[in-house]
């Protein structure tokens, strides 16, 4: 089964992340799949805009947790450096605009996706939840810079410390989701996906790059900087319990 779904309309590339049965959480797989799917629609001049949404009712849960190796077999900094650091300046660097169509729950590393994109369109079913502390790691995939660059460095502290929802429509009142859609959510998400495919795409590029450099001349730093720290609490016990607690379905006890 492909881990990703893609279809071309109007000049908009939909790209679904396809793994419903886990929460649409990322592995290797799907992580590759998105990379190469964004460079082919950089290359290619019929795709105009980017939209990537999850399939079901949760857009992703983050890094699959249950293909998670502890700290002690897997060095996390190397996995940040190999997957969800390109990624994420990837979809920065994009010359396209790329949105994210929120349609259910986002956490850990989706979340860092969804921030760097463009615009998030988000169902009123969304909510965002940082989701890392929850089995004791620090913020990655750009989410130490990103998050409070939209909700502000009290709230993005909060809400990492606390692990609590963001609903949709907080998130809207924060603004860091851009619209809010209810029964006519897809149309929603198409009517906006083709205004962006209809704009002038060259122009569009550039802009991107000046608010890259106005709003995140930091991130490729933030990014390596995320990768040390996480290495670190990758290897710590807390987030070995944090883990096996997820996998036995209860709530940790950190000491
Ligand atoms: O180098 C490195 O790899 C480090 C990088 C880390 C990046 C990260 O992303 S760390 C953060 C990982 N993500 C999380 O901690 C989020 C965990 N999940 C949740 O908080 C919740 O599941 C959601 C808020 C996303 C959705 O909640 P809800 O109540 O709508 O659904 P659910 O019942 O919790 O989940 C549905 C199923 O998906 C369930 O499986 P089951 O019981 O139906 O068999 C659940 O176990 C599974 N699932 C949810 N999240 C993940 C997952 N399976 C694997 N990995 C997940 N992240």
């Amino acid at each position: 089964m492909p881990t990703l779904l893609s279809e071309l309309q109007a000049g908009c590339l939909y790209l679904k992340l396809n793994r419903p049965e886990r929460a649409n959480a990322f592995n290797l797989k799907m992580i590759d799949e998105l990379r190469a799917a964004l460079t082919n629609a950089e290359k290619d001049p019929q795709v105009r805009c980017v939209v990537i949404t999850g399939m079901g009712r949760i857009f992703s849960a983050g890094q699959d947790i249950t293909e998670m190796k502890h700290g002690d077999k897997i060095s996390y900094r190397e996995h940040l450096n190999n997957t969800y650091n390109p990624l994420i300046l990837q979809i920065r660097d994009m010359g396209k605009p790329v949105v994210a169509a929120v349609n259910g729950p986002c956490a850990g590393a989706a979340l860092g996706v969804s921030l760097a994109c463009d615009l998030r369109l988000a169902h009123r079913r969304a909510y965002f939840v940082v989701g890392f502390s929850g089995i004791a790691l620090a913020p990655d995939s750009g989410v130490s810079l990103l998050l409070p660059v939209y909700i502000g460095p009290g709230r993005a502290q909060e809400y990492y410390y606390s692990n609590k929802r963001i609903p949709a429509r907080q998130a809207f009142c924060w603004g860091m989701v851009n619209h809010v859609g209810g029964f006519s959510y897809e149309k929603l998400v198409k009517r906006v996906a083709v205004a962006l495919a209809e704009g002038p795409t060259d122009a569009f590029a550039l802009g991107k790059k000046a608010f890259n450099q106005a709003m995140l001349p930091n991130l490729e730093q933030a990014l390596a900087n995320e990768g040390i720290l996480q290495e670190e609490a990758g290897r710590s016990l807390e987030h070995k319990e944090g883990v096996a607690a997820f996998l036995e379905k209860r709530r940790p006890k950190f000491k």
